[in-house]
């Protein structure tokens, strides 16, 4: 019997664990970290060969966090927070998991995690009210809850190219990067991909490789991060506000304390709008987007519109030669309707190198039609390459969840279940799946905020549903039909009335053919998400039914 069963008086427990979560990312780790606390039993299980998600997997030249550092962290602890200190502006890959290590290291959290280990199955037992979780080595644990902490952008993604088998030279997603690294010094390097990942990868390799040839199917807006190191007093400001800069966070739309200009671009001339980019330009980063409030940038056609210009022009101006420049600047989409990336060492001017060179591989261009033995094959012409790098990014937001076979009640499986996209109450869970928790599931804020507080938000939401179902003799949570389908309608509805539609995203699931393309995270900003969330249960959890299983153990008196 674990503590949590002794102290709600739930006797006999008939699982293993209370508690499996799969992932030691941010979410796992906290999510360990708060359930231990109240004394429940809990052991993760990691594929990776340590802690960091995310950043233990996408260590490829260049990756960076476009959070800035000081807000891409836990704010749970004064602890961590005062013993921590960030080197620069966005912290780095490696930075970031060495804070995650010094995280879990802290809090004394590998003793409950299991490394390389990975989830196959679960499937929910009906008559228990419980899920066995399967693991690759075919061990089976018996748990009460079954928590995903796996990751909105996890699953890597790509595509699929003819005669990629036969290519000599060698390639490399980078998210799947070799610990060892990859030495370009003499390589005639491809890539392939310029969203956030392959920008960062681009800029980072052009004038390490003997050659980079871009292939680029979609331009993207890069405004520039401004990165830079943070001088120390700067990081004694932060410090001594740090509880008014989180407060702020938790209350903004994207979860960054960032002010905005104005509120609305709309009752301002063209020029106002332009002045206030050109302010915002120079501060970089996100505190762009938030010129206005980023609603609005993603409501107002009229003034997206100018925002994408600003931001066109901008391209242009960077680029030698017109037509280079004209292959980068994107028409294609709205500023902000597919993740805008960041540009951290001059990406754009990166093209103004004779050893890197741009093939536009859009339908309008020369589309790649196989990989051959010495290369990249478009319509058009064969390049010759040493070293492929698909920067294609993921079948992000369910990608990751349904890699495991999980099987809900009466068989129904998870797959099944979200073959038109998923269906979820607040993100958090889906009916059919008693006592499934996703920490920043579908249809949660998740990536369209800075991750860290909407994993805290997650986290702590079901801590607290847990502790609830304890002192209420619950022994199993979904949601209703009704709230469910609520969720599912309002969320579209959101989306529908914002720009995302504009363009094809990985937000949609348009990247990974064959899925079916539905907007996945919620789009009214973690503030509201959050008071709803709240109000849900300070209302003994509206929308949710409990239930108590047919061969739970009879509690002790
Ligand atoms: O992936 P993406 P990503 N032929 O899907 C191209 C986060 N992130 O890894 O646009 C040719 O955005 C595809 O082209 P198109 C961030 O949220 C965060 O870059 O589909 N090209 C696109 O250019 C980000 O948004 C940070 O036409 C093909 C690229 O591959 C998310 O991760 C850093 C192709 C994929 O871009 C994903 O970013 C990095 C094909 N067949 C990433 N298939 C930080 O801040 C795909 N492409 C932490």
């Amino acid at each position: 019997m674990s503590d949590a069963d002794a102290r709600t008086g739930r006797a006999g427990s008939n699982t293993d664990v209370d508690a499996v979560v799969v992932g030691a990312g941010f979410s796992g780790l906290y999510m360990l970290h708060r359930l231990r606390e109240r004394g429940y039993d809990v052991r993760v299980f990691e594929k990776g060969g340590d802690v960091g998600g995310t950043w233990y997997w996408n260590r490829y030249p260049g990756a960076r966090c476009d959070s800035e550092s000081h807000i891409y962290c836990y704010s749970f602890s004064d602890d961590i927070r005062e013993q921590w200190e960030w080197t620069e502006r966005y912290p780095e890959q490696p930075e970031i998991l060495e804070y995650l290590n010094f995280v879990a290291d802290e809090l004394d959290l590998r003793r409950d995690i299991e490394f390389e280990r990975e989830v196959r199955s679960a499937t929910y037992d009906e008559d228990a009210g419980t899920w066995t979780v399967e693991l690759a080595d075919g061990e089976v644990v018996e748990t009460r809850f079954f928590i995903t902490g796996v990751g909105c952008l996890s699953e890597p993604f790509k595509p699929d190219f003819d005669g990629l088998d036969e290519f000599e030279g060698e390639w490399h997603h980078t998210s799947r990067w070799p610990d060892e690294g990859v030495d370009f010094s003499d390589k005639h390097v491809g890539v392939i991909g310029t969203g956030s990942t392959g920008i960062q990868f681009i800029s980072e390799t052009g004038g390490r490789a003997e050659h980079l040839t871009v292939f680029q199917r979609t331009p993207n807006y890069a405004v520039p991060a401004r990165n830079r190191p943070l001088e120390d007093d700067e990081y004694e400001e932060i410090r001594a506000n740090y509880d008014d800069i989180w407060e702020q966070a938790r209350d903004s739309r994207l979860g960054m304390p960032f002010d905005h200009e104005h509120y609305s671009a709309a009752s301002l001339s063209e020029e106002e709008i332009r002045e206030t980019l050109e302010d915002r330009w120079e501060q970089g980063g996100f505190r762009f987007l938030h010129a206005f409030e980023p609603g609005h940038v993603l409501t107002n056609a009229e003034v997206n519109a100018v925002i994408s210009e600003f931001i066109r022009e901008k391209i242009r101006a960077k680029v030698d030669d017109p037509e280079t420049a004209e292959k980068l600047v994107p028409s294609d989409h709205p500023y902000g309707a597919k993740r805008p990336p960041m540009d951290y060492n001059d990406y754009y001017r990166t093209y103004n190198r004779d050893d890197v060179s741009l093939v536009d591989v859009s339908d309008d261009g020369e589309p790649i039609e196989r990989v051959t033995p010495r290369g990249i094959q478009t319509t058009a012409e064969e390049y010759d390459l040493d070293v492929i790098v698909f920067a294609t990014g993921f079948d992000a937001m369910t990608g990751a969840i349904l890699a495991m076979d999980i099987e809900g009640r009466d068989g129904l499986t998870m797959e099944e279940k979200w073959a038109d996209g998923p269906r979820t109450y607040l993100g958090l869970m889906t009916r059919g799946f008693p006592n499934l928790f996703t920490i920043t599931g579908p249809q949660s804020p998740s990536v369209l905020t800075n991750m860290p507080l909407s994993i805290e938000q997650h986290v702590e939401w079901i801590e607290d549903c847990i502790d609830y179902m304890d002192e209420h003799g619950h022994d199993t949570i979904e949601p209703t039909e009704a709230s469910e389908t609520q969720w599912v309608t309002n969320t579209n509805m959101l989306a529908d009335n914002m720009l995302f539609s504009e363009a094809d995203s990985w937000y949609r699931g348009d990247n990974v053919p064959g899925k079916t393309a539905v907007f996945t995270p919620f789009p009214g900003g973690l503030d509201m998400y959050r008071d709803i969330c709240d109000r849900v249960a300070s209302d003994d959890y509206d929308g949710f039914e409990f239930s108590r299983a047919a061969d739970a153990p009879v509690a002790e008196q």
